[in-house]
Parts: structure tokens; sequence; C-alpha cells
């Protein structure tokens, strides 16, 4: 008699997400997109059965899993990831969602056009009932830079372009749009700076990145230019920014992230009159378009096959 084959174990992905209430929250969209694999929160399941993981805060419970495969971000920022070595032989996957891109592209608009407009200004001069017409040029007028030209950059690029604003964005190499200006590299930062009235970051978080945002950058830019960051906390130099905008030479700034996050209620930042903070909400993955990128990258996976926003770990994006 032929010995009985041992039936085929499922695949199993594991939901690591902190808080719990978010991780329940992606359980059924994922389990939904993905009817083939078996799907549990991370602290339901043996360490040695996780193939795939699914994450978003939760990370370090991953490295007791032996086994693990592949992550799949559940955001499009992967440096909470990258910076635990217990996980460098892991293929990491970024998220890419269009819901997340368009949440992105909407908070762009509404700072661009918060500091092109001068509204930190003119809350100033509400605060102390002053009535005192500025000139505001139309959006023809304004230079806004964006460094970072990935999927978030380009498309709040390309939306900015329609409004009018004269666009340019900075990439590692050059990524050429239609009646979007172009700079790449550190040999062309500084023409970039130049040229840009309104400043925003969607960089990376990597070695080469971090702290990009510092006193020498900001000198570099135009007297009056505001900066929007909206990537990671780790991209700034607070102090200098500060000094910055205290002398003067930048007019305001909308900080979305921080170095610490929640930002304590003792920071400086809270507090400053040119600073507008917002809690790292600039945009969110939405759960059921971001499920079906989990299931389509674990698919190829499975399968062999490269999957969209897989991340180069030499690049460090
Ligand atoms: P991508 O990986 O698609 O794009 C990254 C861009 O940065 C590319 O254009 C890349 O250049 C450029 N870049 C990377 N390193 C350098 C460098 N050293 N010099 C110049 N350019 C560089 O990322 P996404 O657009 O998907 O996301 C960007 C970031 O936005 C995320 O990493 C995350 O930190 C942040 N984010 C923040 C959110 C929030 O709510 N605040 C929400 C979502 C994301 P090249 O084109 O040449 O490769
Ligand atoms: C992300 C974020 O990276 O929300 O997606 O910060």
């Amino acid at each position: 008699m032929p010995a009985k084959s041992s039936p085929k174990r499922a695949f199993t992905l594991a939901v690591a997400v902190k808080p719990r209430r978010e991780a329940l929250a992606w359980l059924t969209p994922i389990r939904s997109a993905l009817p083939e694999l078996r799907v549990d929160l991370i602290e339901n399941l043996p360490p040695s059965a996780v193939d795939f993981a699914a994450a978003w805060g939760g990370v370090r419970e991953l490295d007791r899993c032996p086994d693990l495969r592949a992550i799949v971000s559940l955001g499009a920022g992967i440096d909470h990831i990258l910076a635990n070595s217990m996980l460098d032989r892991v293929p990491v996957v970024r998220m890419i969602d269009p819901g997340l891109t368009r949440g992105m592209t909407e908070f762009t608009l509404l700072q661009v056009l918060h500091h092109h407009r001068r509204m930190p200004e003119f809350a100033a001069l509400q605060q102390n009932r002053e009535w005192k017409p500025m000139y505001v040029p139309l959006a023809t007028e304004r230079r806004v830079g964006i460094m970072g030209m990935g999927v978030l950059g380009r498309d709040a690029a390309k939306r900015l372009a329609q409004l009018g604003f004269k666009v340019a964005g900075w990439s590692r190499r050059p990524r050429r749009l239609p009646g979007i200006g172009s700079f790449s590299g550190t040999a062309q930062l500084g023409r970039f700076l130049a040229r840009t009235e309104i400043l925003v970051c969607l960089l990376p978080l990597t070695p080469e990145t971090r702290h990009i945002m510092n006193a020498d950058l900001f000198a570099r830019l135009p007297e009056g230019a505001a900066v929007i960051n909206l990537a990671r906390g780790g991209h700034l130099v607070e102090s200098d920014l500060v000094a910055a905008l205290d002398s003067g030479h930048l007019s305001g700034a909308s900080l979305d992230v921080f170095e610490q996050e929640p930002l304590p209620p003792s920071h400086f930042l809270w507090a400053h009159p040119k600073v507008t903070v917002t809690p790292h909400v600039a945009s969110l993955t939405q759960r059921t378009s971001g499920a079906l990128f989990v299931a389509r990258a674990v698919r190829n996976l499975i399968a062999g096959r490269k999957p969209r926003g897989l991340v180069d770990r030499e690049r460090g994006y």
C-alpha cells in the first residue's frame, strides 16, 4: 500500500500590529482578502507556524518567528522594520495603497495652501484683533519643492501643478514628469533649495536622509520660505528649525511627525507661534485596499515573483 502523503500545510500570516484594537481592525479585511491562508493575531500563533507577517508597530514580536519568509508593512514607511537588526534576513514590502496616496496628497495640498495663503500670519493678526490685509500671490507665482518623488511625492506634485504652482521635485535619480522640475542627488540639492519657497519632505527615513532638514539646508532656502515635514521626525533637527524660525529666515512650518511620538506635552514645538503641529495623521492606509495589497504581495511571494513595493535593503527604502 502506498504511504499516505501528509496534507500540505496552509501558509500562515500573523497580524503584528499595535495597539491591539488596530490589530483587531486589520484582522477581518486581511482574512477576507487572503482566504487561502491562516490569518491570526501574532499572539494567537505559535512562532514556528508564522510564514508571513502584516506589521505596524508590533515588529519586535516577529524576532521569535524562526521561519518568517517576509513582512508586509501596513504603512509606507519601513524604518520601524529595518531598525530591527534581528530581522535583517527577512524581505520587507512597503505599503502602496491608493487611499494612503490620496490622503497624503490632500494633506500636502492643505499645508501648502496654508503657507501659500499666509495663514500663519493671518492667524497671528487674529490673535491681536488686527485688521491688516497683506498681499497674497497666486499659485502661479509660488515655487513649491518636494523632497522625495516616490509614490506619495509624485502624486502630490502632480496635483499641486494642476493648481498652478511651480513645482519641482528632488530625488536620488532624476524623475521627469510633465510640467514638474526635476533635481536629483546631493549635487543638485542646492539649486533645488534655492528655487523653493515652500518645501515639503516626503522622503523615506534612511541613514542618508536622517537629519537632512538642518541649519545648513534651511540657510539654502530663500528668506521667508516655509517647511512642511510629513515624512518622519528623524528627518528634522528640531532645534535648527526653531532657530531658523526665530531669526525670521523661515516664515513657518507644518510638522506631522516628530523624533519623539507622541510629542510630550512639555515639548517646545507645541507652543511655537510659527509651527502647526498635527499628531502623525497626514495619511492612513485604508484597510480594505491595504488588505488587498497585502494579499497580492503574499501571493506573489508564494509564487516566487517579486512583489510591488519590495524594499531594497541596500538603499534603505
Ligand atoms: P517611496 O519609496 O515611493 O519614495 C521615496 C522617494 O524618496 C523616492 O523618490 C526616492 O528617490 C527619494 N529618496 C530616497 N532617498 C533619497 C536620497 N538619499 N536623496 C534623494 N532622494 C531620496 O516612498 P513613499 O512615497 O511611498 O513614502 C515616503 C515616506 O512618507 C515614507 O517612507 C514615510 O516615512 C512617509 N509617510 C508618512 C505618513 C504620515 O502620515 N505622516 C504616511 C505615509 C508615509 P528615487 O525616486 O530616486 O528612488
Ligand atoms: C506610514 C505612516 O508610513 O503612516 O504609512 O507614517
